[in-house]
């Protein structure tokens, strides 16, 4: 399992490695073509072996259908759903149950104060890009307290100032761009240059990779792995992968309160991968500047934060970098905006929690 999520994933790599990874994972249409061309039932002459590895009778080439969570036997098509951040009932919708109810988004922000932090990680945890850590000073900004949903990006496009996703669809669902019931939900399928054109227009700019991990992490002393400190990521926390995988695709921002960070924001962690400002590169730690770095003058990479709800949790922690070139875009790919102070804050705009 550790070696798929590997290739699959690119855990917190160097960029090579991460960068050969983003094959694995980019290209939607490939990724649903394979699975379909896996599943006996829909190759013609193949053997109808059911492959049902949690026993709950659902899985490739069964009788009963596919499974959404083959890791978990209570999991399944026609299984009832819970309020447990989870899809029990393999639909694709995440608690749907009425007494399930999700807090409602909004376009709010949180705000960052001045100060310092610590960033990257010590010898022995993470990737050597996280190394060494190292105290940075950051000064004060807001980020949007969700990643960008749907709903936003087609304001802005259809403001003419953003240009369409690459591909309208998610990783399990034909339609998602288009369909009302994902426009709370983090657009996919854009690309660096698309992210930044969105904050641009909406009056910001990508977060620097400083700023991004402050907001996840908190003020200095903290050194906690996760947004929401040092408890396991599980789906009550974050939208993730692996065994423990809560979707299986994307999920409403905002659905897991208990994942926020000290500042109040959001899916941090999980979810979608979200682009950040800087290039990559993986000895910047070393001789990046103590005050609001902003990365490498020029490079080949831009980085990605936070890990998305295919990762498992090693991949979700605040000091794991990713780096894909600008022009990539995957189903599990998505950004946030921050923004120059607003003084005074109103209304429900710039109101972080701390
Ligand atoms: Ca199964
Ligand atoms: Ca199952
Ligand atoms: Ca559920
Ligand atoms: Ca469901």
């Amino acid at each position: 399992m550790r070696q798929y999520m590997r290739v699959l994933l690119g855990l917190c790599l160097g960029g090579a490695l991460a960068f050969a990874a983003d094959v694995a994972w980019r290209p939607a249409p490939v990724a649903h073509a394979a699975e379909v061309s896996k599943n006996p039932a829909h190759a013609a002459g193949a053997p109808s072996a059911c492959k049902d590895e949690d026993g709950d009778g659902y899985g490739l080439g069964c009788a009963l259908g596919p499974d959404c969570n083959d890791w978990d036997g209570a999991i399944h098509p026609g299984q009832r759903e819970r309020c447990n951040f989870r899809d029990d009932d393999c639909d694709g919708a995440v608690d749907d149950a009425p007494e399930c109810r999700a807090p409602a988004p909004d376009e709010s922000r949180v705000r960052v104060p001045t100060g310092a932090f610590l960033m990257g990680s010590l010898p022995g945890e993470g990737a050597a890009d996280e190394r060494p850590r190292h105290t940075v000073a950051v000064g004060s900004f807001e980020l949007d307290r969700h990643e960008v949903t749907v709903r936003r990006y087609r304001v802005c496009e259809q403001a003419g100032a953003c240009t369409p996703p690459a591909l309208r669809s998610s990783h399990r669902r034909e339609r998602y761009y288009d369909e009302p019931r994902y426009l709370d939900y983090p657009v996919i399928f854009v690309g660096w240059h698309q992210a930044a054109a969105f904050c641009r227009w909406a009056g910001g700019r990508l977060p620097t990779e400083a700023q991004w991990e402050k907001a996840a992490r908190g003020p200095a002393p903290s050194v906690a792995a996760f947004p929401w400190g040092s408890e396991p990521a599980d789906c009550s926390r974050a939208n993730m992968g692996g065994p423990g995988s809560c979707v299986g695709d994307t999920d409403l921002v905002g659905r897991r309160p208990l994942g926020a960070s000290a500042y109040g924001a959001l899916d941090l962690a999980g979810n979608v991968w979200e682009w950040v400002a800087d290039w990559y590169d993986p000895g910047y730690y070393e001789r990046s500047p103590a005050a609001d770095p902003r990365g490498p003058g020029a490079g080949r990479l831009k980085v990605m934060r936070g890990g998305c709800w295919q990762s498992g949790a090693d991949t979700l922690r605040v000091s794991c970098r990713k780096a894909e070139l600008p022009t990539a875009w995957g189903y599990n790919v998505g950004f946030r905006c921050a923004y120059p102070l607003s003084i005074p804050p109103k209304g429900g705009i710039g109101g972080g929690r701390s």
